[in-house]
């Protein structure tokens, strides 16, 4: 789901009002928003929360039109499509509203750097999903004995967050050559339906050893296929971000690995560097927040719990 966040103008230096919208029954973007909370008190600005019905620009264009037209200082957005939001930005950005993107990207995520026509935005901050796709497909070649038949459930294509990690996860399955990796399926965000994508795999692929879920929805729908076929344990799982009861599916045995990103500090930055922004401070082009591999050995030790996303 796409979040949105205005700081409207006309409003003196300690009262700067953000508004920010979320996606709906999604914990990374309500984990986000603690992290925006606890920014926004630390810079005296306060927050409102305005809710996208699904991750599409159907629903988070006229939201942002919506923001635009109250003129804020700073726009606070996660782009629900790389190319399709550069305009609706760029209309923010001439008008003379400063933009950070987080957890995704317009463009190709580089900018402030005067080439392209989506460098406009002041920062972007999320964690390198590249690499975490990466770590996902050295984590379950691992689990799966480096040799078997994998598949992939993601959202959509045309999400910078999303296509790297699925990018970053086949770039390193090359070096796998006794895997074999069937074609990625789509599930826009539903996880019925990535549920039903297992299924439908696992009939054509009875001998399925891993899954790899690219984002929450993704993740857990395909939980439930595996589990629903009564491969609990016996397919080995990776899923991106730790969703509430992630910790569960790991001690159960259901999720081998879960790449736990870091919405609470994503939140913080991004309302901390739009307070910046707004003061005449510079801010960073790019923040990583990097991510924590949650596995058995350490999902249930002392401090470990803090990285499952919360409601
Ligand atoms: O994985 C996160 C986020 O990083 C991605 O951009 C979209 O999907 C999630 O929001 C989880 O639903």
């Amino acid at each position: 789901m796409g979040a949105l966040a205005a700081l409207p103008g006309a409003a003196h230096a300690d009262a700067v009002h953000p508004v920010v919208a979320l996606g709906t029954a999604d914990p990374f973007y309500f984990t986000m928003q603690r992290g925006a909370e606890r920014a926004a008190k630390e810079t005296r600005v306060q927050l409102l929360f305005q809710v996208p019905k699904a991750w599409n620009t159907t629903e988070q264009v006229p939201i942002l039109k919506a923001l635009i037209a109250k003129h804020p200082d700073v726009l606070l957005v996660s782009p629900v499509d790389k190319q399709q939001l550069i305009a609706p930005l760029k209309e923010a950005a001439d008008a003379g509203i400063k933009v950070i993107t987080v957890d995704t990207y317009i463009g190709d995520g580089h900018y402030q750097t005067g080439k392209g026509d989506a460098d406009f935005p002041l920062s972007y901050i999320a964690s390198d999903n590249l690499e975490g796709g990466r770590v996902a497909a050295r984590a379950l070649a691992k689990a799966i004995g480096d040799k078997g038949t994998i598949c992939c459930e993601n959202n959509k294509s045309g999400i910078s967050s999303t296509d790297a990690r699925v990018q970053g996860f086949m770039d390193e399955m090359k070096k796998h050559p006794n895997i074999k990796v069937l074609e990625t399926q789509y599930n826009e965000d539903d996880a019925n339906r990535a549920a039903a994508h297992v299924a439908a795999v696992l009939a054509r692929n009875p001998d399925l050893s891993g899954v790899f879920g690219a984002n929450t929805f993704s993740g857990s729908g395909a939980a439930l296929g595996v589990k629903t076929a009564g491969k609990q344990g016996k397919i080995k799982f990776v899923v991106f971000d730790a969703v509430p009861g992630g910790d569960d599916k790991i001690s159960s045995g259901l999720v081998s690995i879960a790449i736990a990103q870091r919405p609470y500090d994503m939140g913080y930055y991004t309302v901390k560097f739009a307070a910046d922004a707004i003061r005449g401070k510079k801010v960073p082009v790019y923040q990583s927040t990097g991510f924590v591999v949650l596995d058995k050995s350490n999902v249930d030790m002392p401090g470990m719990k803090v990285y499952i996303y919360s409601n």
